[in-house]
């Protein structure tokens, strides 16, 4: 890369990174633009993304049974939600403890204002009665930003089985980190996605419109757009895997032609074999059984699962 590398910005670094390696990365958390917002809405809204469907149904079912895991012995809670979204599916749980005249608050974290902003207002109209004090920033710098108060317990959500798109290294690395910011008592409330017939969940990541496969070609427009790249979307085709073995799915944007790109922000031009694959994504997929050992590596103890009808997903309630 040339001697500008000082003034790039990280997205264009970790990009450079991940297209000059052999095999060749880009990584799933830049899917995120607006763009990239809009179509992973339109993926949860999916016949064959049940993902969404399933959390829904759990914390619809449930709710009355999830209140009262979260309360325990106590009368009162801080909720926090990590990656807080349009927090649709939060709500449910939102309305019911509310309703149920619970004594707690709400502090949804995200790195998106924007995202805070519409759902802080939503709120307002649709729970009037609800506190909330959103905090915009990393997960971690949020968690030490949230005040002391009266609750007798934090409760942390960490829904959508966002976990399953860390490394397969980073993952524990991350809930230790999380355990080590939460006191004795504190909950977390984590979704994870299910190892399953291997066939519903291919189809989940190649859905029969191609919106998965837009939702990756998308991290090149925005290259393009973004850094002065000349991807041409046509020749990348979308390729999901899942292993039946370890749980790990993942996708890949494959090259149909030998082609170069040019970035002008690095000032380097990437070739691509015929055929060569980009990794962009892993969406990995959990046993309960490798859910415990995960959730004791970092120091936390299973309370309860709480599981859909047909045992696709899970949210796990872990004690530290
Ligand atoms: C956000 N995350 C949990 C989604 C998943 O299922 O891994 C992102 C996604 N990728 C393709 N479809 C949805």
């Amino acid at each position: 890369m040339s001697d500008t590398t000082a003034t790039l910005s990280t997205f264009a670094k970790d990009i450079h990174s991940g297209l000059a390696s052999n095999p060749k990365y880009l990584s799933s958390k830049y899917f995120y633009d607006e763009k990239g917002d809009q179509l992973f809405q339109s993926i949860m809204n999916l016949e064959e993304y049940y993902l969404t469907r399933c959390e829904f149904e759990i914390f619809d079912q449930q709710k009355a049974e999830i209140l009262k895991s979260f309360l325990a012995n106590d009368t009162s809670f801080k909720l926090v939600e990590l990656g807080a979204g349009d927090g649709t599916k939060t709500k449910i749980l939102l309305k019911h403890f509310t309703n149920e005249g619970v004594d707690f608050s709400y502090s949804p974290i995200d790195i998106s204002q924007h995202v805070l902003d519409i759902l802080s207002d939503d709120l307002k109209k649709s729970i009037p009665k609800l506190q909330v004090n959103a905090i915009q920033g990393d997960y971690f710098d949020a968690l030490a930003k949230l005040n002391e108060n009266h609750f007798q317990k934090e409760v942390v959500l960490f829904l959508g089985s966002n976990i399953g798109n860390f490394s397969n290294g980073s993952a524990p690395k991350f809930l230790k980190r999380l355990g080590d910011n939460l006191s004795s008592g504190d909950l977390l409330f984590i979704g994870f996605d299910l190892m399953k017939d291997p066939n519903v969940i291919l189809s989940a990541y190649n859905d029969k419109l191609g919106v998965t496969k837009e939702f990756n070609i998308n991290l090149l427009r925005r290259i393009n757009n973004e850094l002065g790249a000349n991807f041409n979307l046509e020749s990348f085709e979308h390729f999901p895997t899942y292993d039946p073995i370890t749980g790990e799915t993942k996708s890949h944007l494959i090259s149909n032609r030998a082609q170069e790109v040019f970035i002008e922000a690095t000032g380097e031009t990437y070739s691509f074999d015929a055929w060569e694959a980009i990794h962009t994504e892993v969406s990995q997929k959990y046993s309960l059984k490798s859910i415990r050992q995960f959730a004791e590596q970092a120091g936390f103890k299973v309370v309860r699962n709480f599981t859909d009808k047909n045992n696709y997903y899970v949210d796990s309630l872990w004690q530290k």
